[in-house]
């Protein structure tokens, strides 16, 4: 079983890793409580889009769905009035317990456990960057959007050539890990960054580099991502670490908290924060893409906001069920699902609008679409299915083949900003 094969693997590496890192004998302070630690997992049969959207309303989050039965992210409180609205809930596990198989014995404080040494904290995706613009300063130039709540960098890495001028080109967006757990999307950034700096004499990336500006943000959320790993322990955490956290995907400001899909309780795992933009990391965003209006005209053309799980690729609109509405015309509508069932075909996943997941408010896909128009989606990564918690933390052996995975979607993404 999954579980037990990382502990073997954790006891094994336990002696060298002595000589590595420090590790902390015991884990002195219990780590501090979280929605997601005071949660248990449970299926749910039989949904759909309507009734996960009633699901999130009561602050539980819906994780997956596989053949209509939701995995749900719910504390006791949620799981009760659940049942009491009609839900059959089945606990499967204490998110807590996961966490603790998840993390193994080991700690590494600051830094993910001894098995997923794989992934890059905060200070090694800073120093990926660094190194890929001192091996290739003539076609990537790093710098940052802005601060963090808790003021750390939101760096930007551009790739292209002539990289210190704004050529007149299509601009690309790949942004990653605006939800703190989600760490698999931080490592595709870094291969996107990598795969178009380090392959730069293959002619069909040198086309595109030379053709196209793009712009990698490798960690929307430095706050939560440090802070879900830094007691050395998975905390499961989703949110930026503002007060109770925001969830920064509702924090965008087009019709933000229209909908009734995000919470306005301080605690929920979905809460849209006290304001449009109220968190920094989202403002900070918000400002990198306006200003990329140059002449009146916005130049990101095309973007993808990377997320685990489910294997999804997703488009607009998240705040209504509808197709066609104010700000998506029909034939809108149709490149959105024309160039997301492409995408879908060359990585395996399933295409599909954002709300027949469930409905959200305030999420990013909207505001790049609804305000900019750009060709904005959301892919969510590996794995399909996840059992639960589990699901945000994969090993770290399968980063190469599940970045990989997207390089045809990304290339299909570049061409069709040029379209
Ligand atoms: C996630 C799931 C994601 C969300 C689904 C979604 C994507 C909603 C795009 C809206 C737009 O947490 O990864 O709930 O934010
Ligand atoms: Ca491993
Ligand atoms: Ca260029
Ligand atoms: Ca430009
Ligand atoms: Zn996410």
């Amino acid at each position: 079983m999954f579980s037990s094969r990382r502990r073997a693997v954790a006891v094994a590496a336990a002696a060298c890793l002595v000589l590595l890192a420090p590790i902390q004998a015991s884990v002195s302070a219990e780590p501090t409580a979280t929605a997601a630690q005071d949660s248990a997992i449970y299926t749910v049969p039989n949904t759909d889009s309507q009734t996960r959207t009633e699901i999130n309303r009561t602050g539980a989050q819906v994780l997956s769905v596989s053949a209509g039965v939701a995995t749900v992210e719910a504390t006791a409180a949620q799981a009760e009035q659940l049942r009491a609205a009609g839900f059959a809930l089945r606990e499967e596990t204490k998110v807590a317990e996961a966490l603790q198989q998840l993390s193994g014995t080991e700690r590494v404080p600051g830094d993910f456990p001894p098995d997923d040494q794989g992934f890059h904290n905060y200070d090694e995706m800073v120093a990926e960057l660094d190194a890929t613009v001192s091996e290739h300063p003539d076609i990537a130039a790093k710098s940052s959007i802005g601060t963090s709540f808790e003021g750390r960098d939101i760096p930007v890495l551009k790739i292209s050539d002539n990289v210190a001028q704004d050529e007149d080109e299509p601009e690309v967006l790949f942004n990653c890990n605006q939800h703190a757990r989600e760490h698999l999307t931080t490592e595709m950034c870094l291969h996107i960054a990598q795969r178009f700096t380090d392959n730069y004499t293959d002619p069909a990336i040198k086309d595109v580099v030379d053709n196209r500006e793009i712009w990698v943000i490798p960690v929307v959320n430095p706050d939560g991502s440090i802070y879900d790993v830094e007691s050395g322990q998975y905390q499961g955490w989703r949110k930026n670490r503002q007060d109770t956290g925001t969830d920064l995907n509702r924090n965008w400001g087009y019709l933000w908290g229209c909908c009734g899909g995000s919470s306005d309780n301080p605690d929920a795992e979905t809460y849209r924060g006290t304001a449009e933009w109220s968190a920094p990391e989202t403002a900070a965003m918000r400002d990198f893409i306006d200003s990329r209006v140059v002449g009146g005209t916005q130049q990101i053309k095309a973007a993808i906001d990377f997320h685990t799980y489910s294997e999804l690729v997703l488009w607009p609109f998240g705040h209504t069920f509808d197709d066609v509405t104010d700000g998506m015309t029909q034939e809108e509508y149709d490149r959105f699902a024309r160039i997301g069932g492409e995408m879908a075909g060359s990585n395996g996943y399933t295409p599909q609008q954002s709300s027949d997941l469930y409905i959200t408010d305030g999420d990013s896909l909207d505001w790049m679409w609804g305000q900019h128009r750009i060709l904005a989606f959301t892919f969510e990564m590996y794995p399909a299915e996840g059992g639960g918690i589990d699901g945000f933390y994969p090993p770290d052996e399968v980063i190469q083949q599940e970045t990989a995975r997207n390089d045809g979607a990304v290339d299909i993404l570049l061409r069709e900003a040029g379209a």
